[in-house]
């Protein structure tokens, strides 16, 4: 199964912050995809199952980021 989850994440405001944060989400398991538009801070997740949103959360933060 495919799931698609829209996430919004704060502070992020280059390439290279959009980068950062699909790099650190596509090391979740399960992930197959990450969109990230640095605009609108919104951060769109597809993966093979349901993920815990303290996961996505902790990614983020682990790439200097805050989930909202
Ligand atoms: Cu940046």
């Amino acid at each position: 199964m495919t799931v698609e989850a829209t996430y919004t994440v704060t502070g992020m405001t280059c390439g290279h912050c959009a980068a950062s944060v699909r790099e650190e989400i596509s090391e979740i398991a399960g992930v197959t995809g990450v969109d990230v538009n640095v605009e609108t801070g919104s951060v769109t997740v597809t993966s093979e199952a349901d993920l815990a949103r303290d996961a996505i959360a902790a990614a983020v933060d682990e790439a200097g980021y805050t989930l909202v």
